[in-house]
């Protein structure tokens, strides 16, 4: 046998130790960071540990994810960045923040577009998932089949009850860093803020904004209530964070890794998905005993101002006649 060939077969060999069954400790081989924007109690943060956990034992700790949440490594827009130099591994991230990069992404935010979540989750699992996902891919980053849940989103304010579209105008709200929230909340003719969820609490406390518009769900966790008196149940848009990973740190796994990351992904965003549905039925109720005021309104006047301030045409025109049709054949005609 050759020198050289001793040397590959011993180079094959020193590659096989994964998901060997070794005893006692055992160095990761893979020591991978996940961040994400949201509480250590919002089901998104638990079943992303959840997931890490099951990812350490079916790989026997060579895939050793730790999380960090809460912005524990900076902003949204910082996080993003750390992502694709690789700095972070994994970054969940909304799609119209994920927009500041890859356009495509905040297409499910339309306003108005979804009535329910069965059209939302039919339409993200299925071809216009698949279409921003691969919009991702072409923008350097990988995506994860499945998108976790943020919510539905409403309208919470310090300052005056919003009742109607009209009184939006001149609004101080706080809205993430993305151009469809900012045209949106322009189209309805309110003064929109952009801040890092990060700054919202402090931002709303110190009347910066006036308001802000999140779901429910997260308008508990992260204690918003606390610093607003009104919510005004619009129901806007729905907003999902798409589970990313830079590409070149996830194919550095070999497959077989590669599967069971993949795997335990997704199945911990279905998860997080039934968790939200199930806070989903008590929450208005206990924001209600916490103090918060809500406003019943007529979305189809919101939809109707969005409609004549030219929102949905200038939108259709930036996705394109495909990725506008993918959406309009969900939910029907939007324009
Ligand atoms: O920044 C927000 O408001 C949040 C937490 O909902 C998003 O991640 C878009």
């Amino acid at each position: 046998m050759t020198a050289i060939r001793r040397r590959a077969i011993l180079a094959g060999t020193a590659a096989l130790p994964l998901f060997a069954i070794t005893r006692g400790a055992h160095a990761a081989t893979f020591k991978l960071k996940m961040a994400n924007n949201s509480p250590v109690t919002h089901p998104q943060s638990v079943r992303q540990k959840e997931a890490a956990e099951r990812i350490r034992k079916a790989t026997n700790g060579e895939v050793d994810i730790q999380l960090f949440p809460n912005n524990q490594l900076g902003s949204d827009t910082d996080m993003l960045s750390q992502l694709r130099t690789g700095a972070i591994d994994y970054f969940t991230l909304s799609g119209l923040i994920l927009a500041t990069l890859v356009p495509a992404a905040s297409i499910n935010g339309v306003g108005f577009a979804f009535k329910d979540y069965p059209t939302v989750w039919k339409t993200m699992d299925g071809k216009l998932g698949a279409y921003v996902r691969d919009q991702i891919s072409q923008h350097g980053l990988l995506a994860m089949d499945k998108m976790w849940d943020n919510g539905f989103r409403q309208i919470t304010s310090s300052t005056r009850p919003i009742k109607t579209p009209a009184d939006l105008k001149g609004f101080k709200i706080r809205v993430p860093i993305s151009p469809l929230w900012t045209s949106m909340f322009e189209a309805f003719g309110a003064s929109p803020i952009s801040i890092n969820f990060s700054e919202v609490y402090s931002a709303l406390q110190t009347k910066i904004a006036e308001g802000q518009e999140n779901p429910l769900s997260l308008i508990q966790i992260a204690k918003l209530y606390e610093v607003q008196k009104y919510c005004s149940l619009t129901s806007h848009m729905w907003d999902g964070f798409w589970m990313l990973a830079n590409p070149a740190s996830f194919k550095r796994l070999p497959p077989a890794a590669q599967k069971i990351v993949a795997d335990e992904l997704n199945r911990a965003a279905l998860e997080e998905r039934d968790d939200i549905a199930k806070l989903n039925a008590s929450v208005e109720a206990d924001l209600k005993s916490k103090g918060l005021q809500f406003i019943e309104v007529d979305k189809p006047a919101f939809r109707a101002k969005l409609k004549s301030a030219g929102f949905y045409a200038e939108w259709k025109k930036k996705y394109g006649d495909h990725a506008w049709g993918l959406l309009e054949s969900e939910v029907g005609t939007l324009t």
